[in-house]
């Protein structure tokens, strides 16, 4: 019988030659590296499954039971366990899991809860906060007025006092708290505090935590601050996307400032990955793979501090309660963005950004941030962060270019115990 839409049912493989050896290029590269990009991590496989699943076909615009196109009874429900599952996953009334990334998130909080010309307090970017949290490049700098605090500098930890001198001289609407690079718990108690003060919203972005918070290994903001925000995508281990927890009187106006007030149709796809992402994550396994990507920071801080006259790198506040280890790469003499070559070389991916006070100009600065999520789903424990940590050690330290072939070999043979996505490909 003929097949009346052949495009329909081929392999991508049959389709389009040029893209799957693109996605085979892609697997083999993550295969081939070690991630300790701080904000990535590994789906499972059954999640891609999700994410190239035929919910991608519809259209949901609206919410569960209030859509605007017909045939969205399943999407409802899809939705609605995603919902429910957030819910009880962090302990909150609310969720919206429709935006489309972090930064969607933000944009649709300051929406529902701030007027154009408002004053937003936000962590500087360049101390470890966030852009999108008041900054002039994003749409929150060019619609809110942005003001911003920072660590500080003695020992690197946020400056709880200015923050209280910044909202009682500025007055915020908005207070955000939450960090790309940081390593320390936060006292989100007294956030709250000066928000009450001077009668501000605060907003807690959990991007990078949420994973932890979730495993009740990083204070909660959930019940402390009036919304929070995450990526799904970090130490959650979810699809890429956003998602906004909240108190229920302030769910209408949440829901209306995500759709129709910042973004057009939800991704069903995506919603349906939040669904497992966030039921996988109320398993023991889950809590099992936070410890071990808890301790593997730890241990991996330990091995760097110990080498830090050889690579002239210190562990920012001296170690780490998260998952992300900072380097303070200064002491070499040149931006980070060498020292990520010098890893880049050995087979191990990380990223730059720049650090409080930081004395090299730049998008990338000194700042050298490593975090272990990815690496510990893929199934790193202790000992192979330790290893792990030598091997930064070996490739940051004097005799680095000389060592590269061996380095790279010692970071192939633990790869090596831990493959990526056996049989996919
Ligand atoms: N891009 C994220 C990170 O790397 O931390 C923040 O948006």
């Amino acid at each position: 019988m003929r097949d009346p839409a052949p495009e329909l049912s081929a392999p991508l493989e049959e389709l389009d030659r040029e893209l799957a050896g693109l996605l085979r290029a892609e697997l083999a590269r993550e295969r081939a590296t070690l991630n300790l990009i701080a904000s990535e991590n590994f789906v499972p496989r059954a999640l891609l499954e999700v994410q190239g699943s035929v919910l991608t076909n519809k259209y949901a615009d609206g919410y569960p039971g209030a859509r605007e196109y017909d045939g969205c009874e399943v999407v409802d429900e899809v939705e609605r366990l995603a919902i429910a599952r957030a819910c009880a996953l962090f302990g909150a009334e609310h969720a919206n899991v429709q935006p489309y990334s972090g930064a969607s998130a933000n944009f649709a909080v300051l929406r529902a809860l701030a007027a154009p010309g408002d004053t937003v307090l936000g962590w500087d970017f360049t101390h470890g906060g966030h852009p999108t949290h008041y900054d002039r490049d994003t749409l929150t700098g060019v619609l809110y007025r942005g003001v911003t605090y920072h660590v500080r500098r003695d020992d690197r930890l946020v400056d709880l006092d200015e923050v209280a001198a910044l909202a009682r001289a500025e007055r915020p609407r908005v207070i955000f708290v939450g960090w790309c690079l940081y390593t320390r718990h936060l006292d989100y108690r007294a956030f709250r505090e000066i928000a009450d003060e001077v009668g501000a919203v605060l907003v807690a972005d959990m991007a990078h935590v949420s994973g932890l918070v979730a495993a009740g290994m990083y204070p909660s903001p959930v019940g402390i601050a009036d919304v929070c925000t995450f990526t799904t995508h970090k130490t959650v281990g979810g699809g890429r996307g956003g998602t906004i927890l909240c108190r229920q009187e302030l769910a209408g106006r949440i829901d209306a400032a995500v759709y129709p007030g910042s973004q057009g149709g939800p991704l069903p796809h995506v919603i349906g990955a939040h669904a497992l992402a966030f039921g996988l994550a109320r398993r023991p396994a889950f809590r099992e793979r936070m410890a071990r990507t808890l301790s593997g920071a730890r241990v991996l801080a330990g091995v760097l501090a110990d080498h830090a006259t050889e690579t002239r790198c210190d562990v920012v506040t001296g170690g780490t309660e998260t998952h992300q280890v900072v380097l303070d790469t200064s002491p070499r003499g040149v931006g980070a963005s060498t020292a990520l070559e010098d890893l880049h070389a050995v087979g191990v991916n990380a990223n730059a950004l720049p650090l409080a006070f930081d004395p090299v100009p730049g998008p990338t600065g000194s700042g050298l941030r490593l975090g272990t999520a990815a690496l510990a789903t893929r199934g790193f424990a202790d000992a192979e962060f330790a290893e792990l940590g030598e091997i930064l050690a070996g490739a940051l330290g004097p005799a680095r270019g000389a060592r590269h072939a061996e380095l790279a070999g010692r970071a192939e043979a633990l790869r090596a115990g831990f493959p990526l996505y056996p049989g996919l490909g």
